[in-house]
C-alpha cells in the first residue's frame, strides 16, 4: 500500500546505543548501500554484523561510521508488515544523526509520529485499537496501566469486539428472515422476546465496556484524591509525606497554602494524584478566599476525599463536609496524634462510616506514624477492580465515544423490539450498532477518514 521506505531513531537520545527502525519496500536495498555488506537477500529475523559506512567522493575512501548490528524482518514477518531492518548503533548523537542523513540522501524518508504503527494498521498486522494500545503500552508507568494496555494490544477487546459483532449479524440476519419470509404462514420464526434477550445481552456487554473508561481514565491519569480540612492541621505536610518529598510550603501560619497543588505518586502499582488545597477558614483576605473556592471546586473533581483535622470538628462542621463529599470516599483522618491524643465524639464516629466502631485513622504526618494504614485506606477506597490479564478496560475517548454511540443506537433497538416495530426499522439501528464498533478496530471495508488515522498516530513518538 506504501511505496516509501521510512527511517526514524526509535530510541530516546542519550542511552549507550541507538536504534535506527526503517521499513518499506526498499529498506534492505537502501541500508545494503550504506553497509558493509549486502543485505538485499538476506533471510528474514537474522542478525548481521558490519559497519556502517559513508563513501568520501573526494579521497574515493569509505568512512566507517559506526560498528553496528542489523536485525533484518522480511514481509510480512515484521511489525510494520514490510521489509523492514533495525540499527542498533552506538549512541553518540553525531553517529546517529549521521546514520539518518546517509538513509535519507540513499532515499528513505523521515518518518511521521506513529508511521510504522499505522502501516502495522494499514497493512492488516493489528487493528486500531491495538495500535491505540502501543501508545497505552510505550506511556504505561505502573502495572495497572501496563496490563491494560498489554490485555488491549494481545487483542482481548478486539476479540470481544467480535463476538458481539456475531452476536449483531445474528440478530440482524434473524430480524432480516422474519421480513423476507413474513408472508409465509407456516413458518416459524424466533419470537421477540428470543431477540430480546440477544439485544439485551449485547447491551450489557457494551454498557460494561463503556463503564470501564471511568476506571480506564482513573488508572491513566492518576486516581485523583484530596486533602481537605482546616489550615494549619498538617495537609502540606502530609502530602509532603506521601510524596517524600519537600513539594508543598509547610509552617506553623495559618492559611499557607492558597492554590492547589497535586502530584502523583504509586501506591500497590496504581497511580494517585493527590492535591493539597487551602485550609478551610472564614477570611477576608480575597486571594486566600479565592483559594478556598478551588479546594471546593478540588472535591468535586475527585473520587476520594481526605478530611484531615487535628481536634473533634463541630456538628456544623462535620455536616458541611459530608454534603460536599457527597458521592465520594471521604476518609476521615486525624493528625498530630503525636501532639493530641484523638478525641472522638458521636457525631464524629458516624462521618467515619459507623455509629459506634470506627474512627478517624490516626496519624503524624510530621513523624510518619500510621502512614501505612493511611496508604492501605486510600487503596482500598479507589475501589480498583482486582485486574486480571484479560481483563478489558476502554482507555481511549476515540473508543468510548464510538460505544456512547452504539449505547444509543442499541437502545433504540430494545425500544424497537419491545414495542413491536418494523423489523426493518429495527435493522438500520443495529447496523449503526455494527458499524459504532467497526470504528473502533476500524475494521470491515470502514476506512477511516486519513483525518482520523492522523488524529489517533499525532500523538505517538516517531520510531514508532
Ligand atoms: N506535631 C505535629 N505537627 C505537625 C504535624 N503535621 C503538621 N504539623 C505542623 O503543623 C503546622 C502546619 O502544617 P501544614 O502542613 O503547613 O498545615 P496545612 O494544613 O497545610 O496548613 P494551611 O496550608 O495553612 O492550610 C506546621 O508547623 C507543621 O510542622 C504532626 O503530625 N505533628
Ligand atoms: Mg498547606
Amino acid at each position: 500500500m506504501t511505496t516509501d521506505t521510512i527511517c526514524a531513531l526509535a530510541t530516546a537520545p542519550g542511552g549507550a546505543l541507538g536504534i535506527i527502525r526503517i521499513s518499506g519496500p526498499q529498506a534492505l536495498e537502501i541500508l545494503s548501500r550504506i553497509f558493509s555488506k549486502n543485505l538485499t537477500a538476506a533471510l528474514p529475523n537474522t542478525i548481521h554484523y558490519g559497519h556502517i559506512v559513508e563513501y568520501d567522493a573526494v579521497s574515493q575512501h569509505q568512512n566507517i561510521i559506526d560498528e553496528v548490528l542489523v536485525s533484518v524482518f522480511r514481509s510480512p514477518h515484521s511489525y510494520t508488515g514490510e521489509d523492514s531492518a533495525e540499527i542498533s548503533c552506538h549512541g553518540s548523537r553525531y553517529i546517529l544523526n549521521k546514520v539518518l542523513d546517509l538513509l535519507i540522501q540513499h532515499g528513505c524518508r523521515m518518518a511521521n509520529p506513529g508511521e510504522y504503527t499505522q502501516r502495522a494498521f494499514l497493512n492488516g498486522k493489528m487493528d486500531l485499537s491495538q495500535a491505540e494500545a502501543v501508545a497505552d503500552l510505550i506511556a504505561s508507568s505502573n502495572k495497572a496501566t501496563h496490563q491494560i494496555a498489554m490485555s488491549q494490544l494481545r487483542g482481548h477487546f478486539s476479540s470481544e469486539l467480535s463476538r458481539l459483532r456475531e452476536k449483531l449479524l445474528k440478530l440482524t440476519s434473524l430480524l432480516e428472515l422474519e421480513l423476507d419470509f413474513s408472508d409465509h404462514e407456516d413458518l416459524e420464526f424466533a419470537d421477540r422476546s428470543e431477540l430480546l434477550s440477544i439485544a439485551n445481552d449485547i447491551n450489557t456487554r457494551v454498557t460494561r465496556l463503556a463503564k470501564s473508561f471511568e476506571t480506564g481514565q482513573a488508572l491513566k491519569q492518576g486516581i485523583p484524591v484530596a486533602i481537605v480540612g482546616k489550615t494549619n492541621v498538617g495537609k502540606s505536610t502530609l502530602l509532603n509525606r506521601l510524596l517524600h518529598e519537600d513539594r508543598a510550603i509547610v509552617s506553623n501560619i495559618h492559611g499557607t497554602t492558597r492554590d492547589t497543588i497535586e502530584d502523583t505518586i504509586d501506591l500497590n502499582g496504581v497511580t494517585f494524584r493527590f492535591i493539597d488545597t487551602a485550609g478551610i477558614r472564614q477570611t477576608t483576605d480575597t486571594i486566600e478566599q479565592i483559594g478556598i473556592e478551588r479546594t471546593y471546586a478540588a472535591i468535586e473533581k475527585v473520587r476520594i476525599v481526605i478530611w484531615l483535622i487535628d481536634e473533634t470538628p463541630t456538628e456544623a462542621e462535620i455536616s458541611d463536609i459530608t454534603d460536599r463529599c457527597a458521592g465520594r470516599t471521604l476518609l476521615t483522618v486525624w493528625n498530630k496524634s503525636d501532639l493530641r491524643p484523638l478525641q472522638a465524639n458521636i457525631a464524629l464516629r458516624s462521618v467515619c462510616g459507623c455509629a459506634t466502631a470506627t474512627l478517624p485513622l490516626l496519624i503524624s504526618a510530621k513523624q510518619g506514624q500510621g502512614l501505612d494504614a493511611l496508604e492501605a485506606a486510600i487503596y482500598s477506597a479507589a475501589n480498583i477492580p482486582e485486574l486480571t490479564d484479560n481483563d478489558i478496560i476502554v482507555t481511549s475517548a476515540r473508543q468510548y465515544d464510538a460505544l456512547i454511540h452504539a449505547e444509543d443506537n442499541l437502545s433504540r433497538v430494545l425500544e424497537g423490539l419491545e414495542t413491536n416495530l418494523s423489523g426493518d426499522l429495527i435493522a438500520e439501528d443495529l447496523r449503526l450498532v455494527l458499524s459504532d464498533l467497526a470504528e473502533i478496530t476500524g475494521e470491515d471495508g470502514i476506512i477511516q477518514s486519513q483525518e482520523v488515522l492522523n488524529n489517533i498516530f499525532k500523538h505517538y513518538c516517531v520510531g514508532k
